[in-house]
């Protein structure tokens, strides 16, 4: 049985009118060292390519999908036997799931743990036949009305040991798996208000969770790498992981930093009111940037809009970090992103995904050219040239003083300021994107 009538999408460049072709995704093609899925690392997510039904708070699920009339684990193996068919298509290597992605919830723990054993099995063997790799999985402690309240910072202790029953149970299964990193995203972990809220009670709950998931996995043998994906609100009001420097606070509190990295979703950086460069930036500065959710938010929307990314100045910026981190590995760039409700139909998935995976493509090929013109170094280095030299360069090796400062301050006549030039700074970023593909 196939689920995509379509051939393996190829790189056809970016002349082609073929919709299912790559104009800019050449997963071979080297730059530099490293071949361009080796920089990217694209990950479908299971649970909104191959789970969700494009419903929304007005309406019914509009998606269709050939799995849609069977039971709830016969569908659950056929979506099994679909994303593998879908990595193998569209030349993604990774894939990631929640725990109530791939197998439906029993009756009981115990059940929904059997639910997920079967599929499991089913997912090892795929990985086995196929090659492709788990980036992340993840526990899902949010959608049930259990976690009303939150999981690891709910005010009931027995819903903080239910949610913790089903994190041991995810590092079994990363283990199992070979997850190259573990994520944990506090869908519900935060408050309403105030008014009746301990919140440093649940904060230190918080902490208490993330050392006892460490020393499990520890005891398990599990060595990937731990992931928190900040937001800001939504499903909360306020969501305790808002951003990259208030969840490195928190991490840094508790003594947990050296056990974790950020996975940093686009979507969220804005709706935190930041940039997604912005979040990328203070993670990488911070020996903290692990992993990334690929999609983008509306500019006129307020919430996780979750589209595929097509900005291609978002990429740029956001690729110039990557590479300057000197990768994700062993993160990825996990398309957490779902196709508008009006795109339904099952070639969506692939046409989305070419468009997300061509959009990345596109700015890694911009930024490898700026940062082999040392575009932004150069800026940079003009900019902050005062402190190379004299009172400068005091100041930044710690060997001055307030009263050394006031002395210098005082046989200072006239300050001179330069000018950033900041448009013309912009105008020779879309020089570079407009001209990616001239070779003159
Ligand atoms: C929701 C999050 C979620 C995480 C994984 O906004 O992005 O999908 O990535 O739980
Ligand atoms: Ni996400
Ligand atoms: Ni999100």
């Amino acid at each position: 049985m196939s689920y995509f009538d379509i051939n393996k999408v190829n790189y056809e460049g970016p002349k082609s009118n073929n919709a299912f072709s790559f104009k800019y995704y050449n997963p071979e093609e080297k730059l530099g060292n490293h071949s361009m899925s080796e920089l990217l690392r694209f990950s479908v997510a299971y649970w909104h390519t191959f789970t969700a039904d494009l419903s929304d708070p007005f309406g019914v699920g509009a998606a269709e999908r050939d799995w849609d009339s069977l039971n709830e684990m016969e569908k659950a193996k056929a979506r099994v036997e679909a994303i593998f068919e879908f990595m193998e298509k569209t030349r993604i290597d990774y894939f990631c799931f929640h725990d109530v992605d791939i197998a439906p919830e029993g009756a009981s723990l115990k059940e929904s743990n059997e639910n997920l054993d079967v599929i499991v099995e089913l997912i090892k063997e795929k990985m086995d036949q196929t090659g492709k790799k788990l980036l992340w999985n993840t526990t899902n402690n949010f959608t049930h009305e259990r976690f009303v309240h939150g999981a690891a910072t709910s005010s009931n202790a027995e819903v903080f040991a239910y949610a913790a029953a089903k994190v041991k149970k995810s590092l079994e299964i990363a283990k199992k798996l070979g997850s190259e990193n573990f994520v944990f995203w506090g869908g519900r972990e935060g408050y309403e208000s105030l008014l009746n809220t301990n919140m440093k009670l649940e904060l230190d709950n918080l902490a208490t969770f993330f050392k006892m998931a460490k020393s499990y996995a520890d005891e398990i043998g599990y060595t990937g790498q731990f992931l928190i994906e900040p937001k800001p609100k939504e499903p909360t009001t306020h969501q305790y992981d808002t951003d990259v420097a208030t969840a490195h606070a928190f991490l840094q509190k508790y003594d947990l930093d050296k056990d974790f990295k950020f996975n940093i979703e686009a979507n969220h950086a804005t709706l935190a009111g930041h940039t997604f460069q912005h979040e990328l930036r203070y993670a990488r500065d911070n020996n903290m940037l692990g992993s990334v959710d690929a999609n983008q938010g509306h500019p006129l929307l307020g919430w996780d809009t979750d589209e595929f990314p097509t900005d291609v100045y978002d990429t740029t910026l956001a690729m110039y970090e990557i590479l300057k981190n000197g990768g994700l590995a062993p993160g990825g760039l996990n398309f957490d992103a779902k196709p508008r409700r009006t795109s339904f139909k099952q070639e969506d998935l692939i046409l989305t995904h070419i468009a997300g995976m061509d959009t990345f493509a596109l700015g890694l090929r911009v930024a490898y050219k700026m940062i082999e013109d040392n575009f932004f170094e150069n800026i940079i280095d003009e900019k902050y040239k005062s402190f190379n030299e004299g009172i400068g360069k005091k100041i930044v090796e710690g060997e001055t003083s307030f009263k050394e400062l006031e002395d210098y301050a005082f046989n200072i006549n006239t300050i001179n300021n330069a000018s950033d030039h900041l448009e013309v700074i912009k105008s020779q970023i879309n020089q570079y994107i407009l001209n990616i593909n001239n070779k003159d």
